[in-house]
């Protein structure tokens, strides 16, 4: 009697709806609302069996426990070995279709077995079979077995030691620097278990600019608190280090990577940070970039530099993770440069020089995480150096929080991308994934979206970044439509007709972005250093390629960047086969199109229009895609937690009219080049282009 009022209790208090703040995330474990649902669950949660002496398992029976408690309404006990039927069991294995963080579930007399070879993998199990209830999946005959493709699944902070956060939309850093390392904030665990529960396995907790503070002790000691936190949930702990750090600290006089004072100086403290941190991950370096420190100031390589850290890392499991993205001011009067090259020039003629350890991270494209950028031509060029993926999920060019932007098209884009080096299906993601040139290192980074606003992500939508990365990351094999039908059902409802509304809110998103803000394979357009709203008409800038009018070369006869033959030649980085997709205007794509070739204004595309009308075509329905989003959205209004309902509705509010702004602003300044008028039958815009030009003006204002 007693155990029921407390099971009526408990039923109550979860059926109660309370405002929701989103702090939960995906791993909301809201009482699943169909009774039916609820008891077929019911009976294989009888009880759990697992050993929880060891932490991570520990951590995956609390995380069964609390998820079954929230989702079932009952109270499950952890047993040590059971002979039962009905339960749920977490056990070690030895199977050879299993990598060491794979795991198996499946139904075997009557109990539900989650095995792995490792804890890890048992941790990754239990988070699977968790979002199977979530997602509404029969347990009756659950059958899953699952390798991560890659190995290092990354989150790459670009968090401030004073707590901003460089291109940070979401509040400031989760990290307390002043207060660690006595006082552990509550939300590291948090952050760790959302990672887990989507299999990332890494991260980097301060930005690539990097401070050399965090080569000190006292810093590293602040860095242990995190990493021991994170580690039952198997992440690893990665600092951003600052080339320049050896001279800064004054342990050199130099930091020239070839100087003996300098090498012996990474070697003992690379020694020291793993006596304070025994499975520190490694190094991620931006170096002779915008201003960073790098071998380059001494007349020596990247990969002298890469190399020099791989020898202090040697005696330790760690690796060196360095980053391709570089570019030389490039003239903009010089016919063959071009920043699009830039990387490739100089990492190319690398491979093969760079140690075991070392990792080459590459940009998903060769500009700078644009709306859509072609695949950079990195991937496949360096058969013989790991190449890492770098993706941004903090939204810098994609409308910052303001604007609802589904990222698994962008990041599913380039991996599905030929590169055809070794014939048709040489893809990016296997290149990525190792399984193209054998690599035995494998990473992907995405540039990370959180920070302290309690939703973790500024836009709530945004989680779904968030968590589509690290599916991703997991899986690249996983359909964009999946991810988000997941996310949804986890994260916000399970009614079938609400879902089916807000995934296509979701898959269509990206596409409106580009529409209303690059279309047609525009680029780089953007306001300058802010990186927010439309400065199409910047002609020059501190350097000539951080100009709007580099990227697009608006002229009276037409619009676009020529990299073909007669252009800067970029295309002749690819494969011949990618090469022949891009090389001729009327075959191209029409999503790549500007990006290589110079295009007549009056050309007829395929759509039939002349780039022209198509240019406007894109703005003005790219804007209706949004108010159609809003619409959408209203219509899922009954099925959403208020607060959260309100706070998108909100922000797609200003979506729409950060997408008047970026119509306005690119057809009426394209328009003084084609000098053509706006096609019927849209209207033309309601203000001029300079009163359109002093919003991005006041956003600059200091
Ligand atoms: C650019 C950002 C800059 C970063 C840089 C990088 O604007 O803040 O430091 O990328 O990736 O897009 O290093």
């Amino acid at each position: 009697m007693y155990k029921k009022i407390i099971g009526f209790l408990l039923f109550f208090v979860s059926m109660n709806t309370f405002a929701d703040d989103g702090y939960r995330l995906w791993l909301k474990y809201d009482l699943i609302s169909n009774k039916q649902q609820r008891e077929s669950y019911a009976h294989f949660t009888k009880f759990i069996v697992a050993n929880t002496q060891h932490e991570i398992i520990k951590v995956a029976t609390d995380e069964l426990k609390s998820g079954l408690q929230g989702l079932l309404g009952k109270q499950v006990s952890v047993l040590s070995t059971s002979k039962n039927a009905g339960g749920i069991v977490l056990q070690l294995s030895k199977n050879q279709a299993l990598n060491d963080e794979g795991f198996t579930i499946i139904n075997q007399n009557g109990n539900v077995v989650v095995s792995g070879n490792t804890e890890k993998g048992i941790l990754y199990g239990t988070f699977e079979l968790l979002r199977s209830i979530q997602t509404g999946k029969s347990l009756a005959n659950i059958f899953i077995t699952s390798n991560p493709k890659i190995k290092l699944r990354m989150l790459n902070h670009w968090d401030n030691p004073l707590g901003t956060i460089e291109r940070g939309y979401a509040g400031s850093s989760l990290w307390k620097w002043y207060e660690l390392p006595e006082n552990i904030d509550p939300r590291y665990k948090d952050y760790a278990r959302a990672n887990a529960s989507i299999g990332i396995n890494a991260t980097v907790v301060n930005n690539v600019n990097a401070s050399a503070r965090f080569m000190t002790k006292e810093y590293l000691l602040k860095v242990k608190a995190l990493a021991d936190v994170f580690r039952p949930y198997g992440i690893q702990i990665f600092l951003s280090v600052n080339f320049a750090a050896p001279k800064i600290l004054k342990g050199a006089k130099t930091s020239d990577p070839l100087d003996p004072q300098v090498r012996a100086w990474w070697q003992a403290k690379t020694k020291e940070i793993y006596s304070i941190i025994p499975d520190f991950g490694g190094y991620l370096v931006k170096a002779n970039s915008e201003g960073e420190p790098g071998p380059q100031d001494f007349g020596r390589t990247h990969a002298d530099g890469a190399n020099m850290l791989a020898e202090a890392l040697k005696p330790f499991t760690g690796v060196v993770i360095w980053r391709a993205f570089v570019y030389k001011p490039s003239s903009k009067d010089d016919p063959k440069g071009d920043r699009y090259k830039e990387a490739y020039n100089d990492f190319k003629p690398l491979d093969g020089q760079f140690d075991r350890k070392v990792i080459v991270q590459v940009k998903n494209g060769p500009i700078d995480f644009q709306a859509r950028e072609p695949f950079h031509p990195l991937f496949g060029a360096m058969p013989k150096t790991p190449l890492a993926m770098e993706f941004q999920i903090t939204q810098e060019y994609l409308g910052f929080s303001t604007n609802l932007v589904y990222l698994a098209p962008l990041f599913k884009e380039c991996l599905e991308s030929d590169t055809y080096v070794k014939g048709k299906g040489s893809t990016v993601a296997k290149v990525v994934d190792g399984s193209l040139h054998d690599y035995n290192l494998t990473a992907i980074a995405g540039v990370a979206n959180t920070g302290s606003d309690r939703n973790w992500t500024g836009h709530f939508m945004s989680q779904a970044n968030w968590y589509a990365f690290g599916r991703l990351a997991w899986n690249h094999e996983l359909s964009s439509a999946q991810i988000a039908d997941e996310w949804t059902k986890m994260t916000l409802m399970q009614d079938e007709k609400a879902v089916k509304t807000v995934t296509n809110i979701l898959l269509a998103s990206r596409e409106n972005y580009v529409n209303f803000t690059t279309p047609l394979g525009l680029h780089h357009i953007m306001g300058q250093g802010i990186h927010y709203g439309p400065e199409p008409w910047l002609e020059r800038s501190a350097r000539p390629d951080w100009a709007s009018a580099y990227y697009h070369r608006a002229d009276s006869v037409g619009l676009g960047f020529d990299r073909t033959k007669k252009g800067t030649e970029a295309l002749l980085l690819y494969a011949p086969e990618v090469q022949n997709q891009w090389n001729d205007p009327n075959k191209t794509p029409l999503p790549y199109l500007l990006w290589f070739h110079h295009v007549g204004w009056k050309t007829k595309l395929s759509t039939g229009n002349t780039l022209w009308d198509e240019l406007c075509t894109r703005y003005y329905t790219g804007l209706a895609s949004v108010k159609e989003m809003r619409q959408q959205w209203s219509s899922v209004k009954s099925n959403v937690d208020k607060e959260i309902f309100e706070d998108v509705a909100g922000r797609l509010a200003v979506q729409e009219r950060e997408a008047i702004w970026w119509r306005d602003a690119c057809v009426l300044y394209f328009q003084q080049y084609s000098k053509m008028p706006i096609p019927a039958p849209f209207p033309k815009p309601e203000r001029s282009l300079e009163e359109v030009k002093t919003l991005v003006e006041t956003y600059q204002l200091r």
